[in-house]
């Protein structure tokens, strides 16, 4: 969290194969708000015979004009994935053509961290080798 009380919220996404990460993309960074919004996508292509060994870790972090950004929390999405994180990505397994929304509690990195945060995560898979996601950021108490 800044002095200001708020934050810049971005999501950082990265795609990672049986422990290694092999691409990183992020979303666009809010200004200076604790209910950020993205409607953004990001797409991943995979070669479909890696699609059991993927995960998709997501950090939302805090853009800082100084100094190191800070992480707020984190989740993941994938086969390898815990409960939730591993029911999503199933869930889009078998739905290959409709676009699956869920949720997702942020674990905290910080101890101090600026607010409990939620995540919606829409994941897609497009084709056999596309995956898309979309962001929707949003706080809950
Ligand atoms: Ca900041």
């Amino acid at each position: 969290m800044d002095i200001t009380g708020a934050s810049d919220p971005y999501v950082k996404v990265s795609l990672m194969c049986e422990g290694r990460r092999l691409k990183k993309r992020k979303t666009s960074t809010k200004r200076n708000t604790l209910n950020p919004v993205y409607n953004e996508a990001i797409v991943f292509d995979v070669p479909p015979e890696n699609i059991d060994q993927i995960n998709l870790s997501i950090a939302v972090m805090d853009y800082d004009r100084v100094g190191h950004n800070e992480v707020i929390g984190v989740c993941q999405v994938g086969n390898d994935a815990e409960s939730l994180g591993r029911d999503h990505w199933n869930e889009m397994l078998s739905y290959p053509r409709k676009p699956i929304a869920h949720w997702h509690p942020l674990a905290e990195v910080r101890l101090f961290s600026c607010f409990p945060v939620t995540l919606i995560i829409k994941i897609f898979l497009y084709g056999i080798t596309n995956w898309m996601k979309f962001y929707k950021q949003n706080t809950k108490s």
